[in-house]
């Protein structure tokens, strides 16, 4: 912690870019952020939410007395009395109804460390296996396929900064230029050196504006895209057969599912034509670099684990996985959207990204944490799974970083769920949609009051100093989970300084796939982050075979400098070969009929970010984007007879949404979009789609049927 004038480096609250920053606190109380240059990935860059995250800070938004349910609604009380609560509601619970009925729900936004203790306190003072985070509704499928691909799963396996130095980039689902502002740079960069940019996005966003070729399919075709492609270039003779034969398996497979794929009839399934799949492919194949990227676009689907397999398949066929500058990456979403899902808090996972079912990873993780393996609960349910268990088999619920009340899908069912449990209690900065229903509502500490570690979308594990001191009255989510296990009688094991907790978490992941036992406070704060895997020195044996980093201050003899770019010489299976997947086109899980004949996706715009918890409580942001809207096309707008402006209300089987029209050519005239930050009338979640992908549980927040009807005022 630093009160003097000099800034302190740190890190943005909010997405996965992990932008540096320096902030200095000012004599009045408030917070200034001023730009850090030497920070790598964004070089001194912010976007709106970032120079505006200290706004939140404020003790005139925030919660600063934690809050009990008496007579109906909630009201200050002492932290005693709060932490009494929780822990008679939580025993009571396990008391009447076993370990199991306890739930815990987690978040990308939690450090390492808070993760980390999350899925410890969950399985060892809780005993129960039902614990589950947000990043399932974020990038669990793009996971999923990277495991079964590579063996691996690790958002990007390359810094962003090979970007500009590629042939050819592959954007599919992804509106970085408002998710991920100061990226844009790379893909510039990428232009001005003769390289070029293919975005693909059923809306014409400000990211496709940057585009060479901008492919608009229906929602929800990218599977069958990405064969038509694999398609052409089987057709083309652009294979790299001896890639393929030396570095891969299942081609045969692939390739005939392929082949089933036409062009004429992925035209007709995604609406991009032919020519402009001829031309992607001649982009993407002609020079000797190429990378594809995914984000929630073809992720956030019920098929989206085998259709960013199938893009995958594209570097694969092309040999451009594991070689450099080329290769297949996702842009994860959450501040510690990677790190916040390899040490625990999912529901099959133990930390290091280890599998809770797999009794070597169980002796090891028990070992740490002192306990016998047996004592380990096995994998629970997912995200959604378990907030639709609330109330039935999960009656009490622990829920740290999430406001699933306006961002799970089917969000009038969940909220209904929520409020039908015995008790919940809730720890946030701010009194979001889902405290606002809880019995017992924790204050804690945020970013810029606390340190920790993320880890960022390209595998880099950073640190995040503390650089002023809390307001009164509210207390560090490591010191609840340090208080809670106390009282629930586990006094050991649950320390409270953060660098304490990563100590552990190195020993823990130590040997797993998410390596981080060589990394060290010391070394974060001296090397502006570190790429896992990072073994201890002793350990050193490259597991995922990769290139280590460029030489660093601490390139001594015995010190790993750890990984920023994988799979050089083999991929992480066991044969250190990657796997095709050989899965067809098939429909959405709601394809659209006469009763619900339009298509809603739904994403997200540059001034709110997710549930908009934090960001609707600060003026510039919502002065940017005060509110939800319904994005429309002409023709759509003038066959319903709505003006720019008009409210119109959405309807799916789930529910109503009603919200402004927004009418631009840039969508497709067979859809609509909602961004989902809003709570309330016009909440896209009311309406979204719960069918979860088979692998990755992931709900298919991108696609469903719905139908518009206009408002009476
Ligand atoms: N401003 C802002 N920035 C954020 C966030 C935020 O809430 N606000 N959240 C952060 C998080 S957690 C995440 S996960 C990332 C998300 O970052 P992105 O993935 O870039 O965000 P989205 O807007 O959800 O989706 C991207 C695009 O997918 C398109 N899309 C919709 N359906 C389909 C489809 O079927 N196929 C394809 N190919 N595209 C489709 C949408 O039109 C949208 O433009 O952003 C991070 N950054
Ligand atoms: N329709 C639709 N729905 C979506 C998506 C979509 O594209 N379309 N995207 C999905 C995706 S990708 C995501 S990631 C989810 C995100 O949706 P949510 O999980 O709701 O994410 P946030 O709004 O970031 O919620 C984080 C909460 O934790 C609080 N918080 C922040 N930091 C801390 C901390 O350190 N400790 C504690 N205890 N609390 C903290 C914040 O104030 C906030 O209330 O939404 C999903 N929902
Ligand atoms: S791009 Fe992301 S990390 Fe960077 S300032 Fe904006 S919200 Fe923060
Ligand atoms: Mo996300």
């Amino acid at each position: 912690m630093q009160n003097s004038v000099t800034p302190t480096p740190t890190h943005c609250p909010y997405c996965a870019l992990q932008c540096g920053m320096n902030l200095t606190p000012a004599a009045d109380g408030t917070v200034e952020v001023s730009e850090r240059t030497d920070f790598p990935v964004n070089r001194g860059a912010l976007c709106g939410k970032g120079r505006s995250a200290p706004a939140v800070l404020r003790s005139s938004v925030r919660l600063t007395s934690p809050l009990v349910r008496s007579g109906g609604t909630l009201v200050p009380a002492s932290w005693d009395e709060a932490l009494d609560r929780i822990t008679e509601g939580l025993s009571r619970t396990r008391t009447e109804h076993g370990p199991d009925a306890c739930g815990v729900f987690g978040g990308g936004g939690l450090t390492n460390e808070k993760a980390y203790t999350l899925g410890k306190f969950a399985r060892v003072v809780l005993g129960t296996s039902q614990i589950d985070y947000n990043g399932r509704f974020c990038m669990s499928s793009a996971a999923a396929a990277g495991m079964k691909a590579f063996g691996l799963d690790r958002g990007l396996p390359f810094p962003l900064a090979d970007i500009p130095k590629s042939g050819c980039v592959i954007l599919v689902g992804s509106n970085l230029a408002e998710t991920m502002p100061p990226s844009l740079r790379f893909f510039n960069e990428l232009r001005e050196n003769g390289g070029t940019l293919i975005v693909v996005d059923p809306r014409r966003t400000k990211t496709a504006e940057h585009a060479d070729l901008h492919l608009a399919p229906r929602p929800g075709t990218d599977l069958a895209l990405a064969l038509g492609l694999l398609h052409l270039i089987v057709a083309e003779g652009r294979v790299d057969e001896a890639y393929v034969a030396e570095r891969t398996v299942g081609w045969a497979d692939a390739r005939a599912v392929a082949m089933a794929h036409w062009p004429e009839y992925v035209e007709r399934i995604t609406g991009v034509s032919v020519p402009d799949l001829r031309e992607a492919v001649r982009l993407f194949c002609e020079p000797e670099h190429a990378m594809v990227l995914t984000a929630r676009g073809p992720e956030q689907q019920s098929k989206g684990t085998d259709t960013v397999g199938a893009w995958i398949n594209l570097c694969l066929a092309t040999g451009r996985a594991g070689r450099p500058l080329s290769g297949y990456g996702c842009l994860t979403g959450q501040g510690n959207g990677q790190g916040g899902r390899e040490h625990g808090q999912k529901a099959d996972q133990l930390p290091g990204y280890r599998k809770l079912d797999d009794p070597a990873a169980r002796r090891h993780v028990a070992e740490v944490w002192g306990i016998d393996p047996d004592t380990l609960p096995g994998p629970g349910r997912s995200a959604y799974e378990l907030l639709d268990a609330l109330g039935t088999d999960i009656r009490s619920l622990l829920l740290m970083g999430s406001n699933p009340v306006v961002s799970a899908p089917r969000a009038a069912h969940i909220e209904e769920r929520i409020k039908s449990l015995d008790f919940l209690a809730v720890c946030d900065v701010v009194l979001s949609e889902t405290a606002a229903l809880a019995d017992v509502v924790l204050p804690v500490t945020q970013w810029a009051e606390e340190s920790g570690t993320t880890t960022n979308l390209e595998g880099r594990v950073l640190l995040r100093r503390q650089a002023i001191t809390a307001p009164e009255g509210v207390r560090g989510d490591l010191e609840v989970l340090h208080d809670l296990a106390d009282r629930l009688g586990v006094e050991k094991g649950f320390p409270t300084d953060p660098e304490e907790v990563f100590e552990e978490l190195r020993r823990a992941s130590a040997g797993g796939l998410a390596d981080y036992s060589g990394i060290t406070y010391r070394r974060l704060a001296e090397e502006n982050g570190v790429f896992w895997p990072c073994p201890a020195a002793e350990a050193s044996e490259d597991a995922a075979g990769t290139e280590t980093a460029e030489a660093t201050p601490l390139d001594l003899p015995g010190v790993h400098p750890g990984t920023p770019r994988l799979f050089l010489d083999r991929f992480a299976t066991d044969d250190g070969r990657a796997r095709f997947v050989a899965a067809a086109h098939r429909p959405i899980a709601e394809e659209p009929d006469e009763e619900y004949p339009v298509l809603l996706t739904t994403g997200r715009v540059v001034a709110q970010y997710q549930s908009g918890a934090q960001t609707r409580r600060v003026d510039e942001l919502n002065a940017a984007a005060p509110g939800p809207f319904v994005e429309l096309h002409p023709r759509l707008a003038e066959r319903l007879g709505a003006a720019e402006g008009d409210p119109v209300a959405v309807v799916s089987r789930r529910g109503r949404a009603v919200a402004p029209a927004r009418i631009t050519t840039a969508i497709r005239p067979d859809t609509v979009f909602m961004p989902f930050h809003w709570p309330g009338e016009g909440r896209a979640n009311t309406l979204t789609n719960p069918a979860l992908d088979p692998t990755s549980r992931m709900p298919e927040f991108k696609a469903c049927a719905v139908r518009l009807e206009t408002v009476k005022p």
